[in-house]
């Protein structure tokens, strides 16, 4: 994914801490708040924990803290595709946590499926995906993707949870986005630079293109794009393909999908999984699902 390299992750880190950028800290608070409630209530010994995309793992902390303070005893996966990420984060765990089995799986979630279907058959599991993760996939996607965790890896009463952007009003959302740091333009333009790494020659001038952030609220989805500031060509040299491109021209690169609560219950269908309730912050912007086979 373009907007990935090590670059892309450093600015989305610094991101996550904007607070313009709502989502990060409205995900936190809810698991601050909630984490006792839910680990009291979904989580046994023996169970084992899957995070899907765990990166720095900031929010799972608290579920951490959480299954900490109750004594269980469990084993808990990371799965991410970035190594040393991977690395960096779970070290320091095992000391912290001493009744968590922390074990790293790198790879694609489609491979550490596999492996946990293979491997943690019989065990309880209880899958996490956070941030929002869903919203980067069409409602369709989303579900399927869900649906394909539930066929692949999951046994009945298996449970998986799900950070969840709202569909808030235009303002919130248009800053999250366009936030006055001028983050996220930053991670987008970073996106144009990787494609001239990846291709090892300039593909794209990033100057002669700017960042435009759009919230289409019918669709209930933010749609970022690189808009062409002058008439120009981009040229990708091996595979002998020129685009021209119009002053004025979008090209997206990214969505955010927003829920309102029947889109979640039509995710939910479309999953063939059932809803266990939701925990919502204060401001009533975020929500973590709790859903299961
Ligand atoms: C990772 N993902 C959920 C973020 C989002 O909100 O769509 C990526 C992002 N793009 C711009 N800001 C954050």
């Amino acid at each position: 994914m373009i907007l990935y390299d090590d670059k892309g992750l450093e600015i989305f880190d610094k991101i996550t801490y904007d607070k313009d950028y709502y989502l990060t800290n409205a995900e936190i608070e809810v698991l601050q708040n909630n984490s006792d409630e839910l680990v009291g209530k979904y989580v046994k010994d023996g169970d084992v924990l899957v995070e899907l995309g765990a990166g720095a793992m900031r929010k799972t902390k608290y579920i951490l803290d959480a299954i900490t303070k109750a004594g269980r005893k469990i084993t808990y996966y990371a799965v991410d595709l970035a190594e040393a990420s991977l690395r960096q984060s779970l070290e320091p765990l095992a000391a912290t946590y001493p009744s968590i089995k922390f074990v790293g799986l790198w790879g694609t979630y489609h491979d550490s499926l596999s492996w946990i279907q293979k491997n943690q058959h019989n065990a309880r599991k209880l899958f996490l995906w956070l941030g929002s993760s869903i919203g980067n996939l069409t409602r369709k996607e989303g579900a399927d993707f869900l649906l394909n965790v539930r066929n692949t890896a999951m046994r009945d009463g298996d449970l998986f949870l799900c950070g969840i952007d709202k569909r808030n009003s235009f303002e919130t959302v248009s800053l999250a986005y366009n936030d006055r740091s001028g983050l996220t333009r930053d991670f987008a333009m970073n996106g144009l630079v990787n494609i001239n790494n990846i291709f090892k020659y300039t593909v794209f001038d990033p100057s002669n293109f700017m960042y435009v952030s759009i919230y289409n609220e019918a669709d209930g989805r933010h749609e970022a794009y690189y808009e062409s500031t002058k008439d120009q060509t981009v040229e990708f040299r091996e595979e002998k393909v020129s685009v021209h491109l119009k002053k004025g021209e979008l090209i997206n690169f990214e969505y955010s999908y927003k829920y309102s609560p029947d889109e979640v219950c039509e995710l939910i269908q479309g999953a063939k999984m059932s809803d266990l309730g939701k925990w919502t912050e204060s401001k009533n912007l975020y929500s973590v699902h709790m859903f299961y086979r």
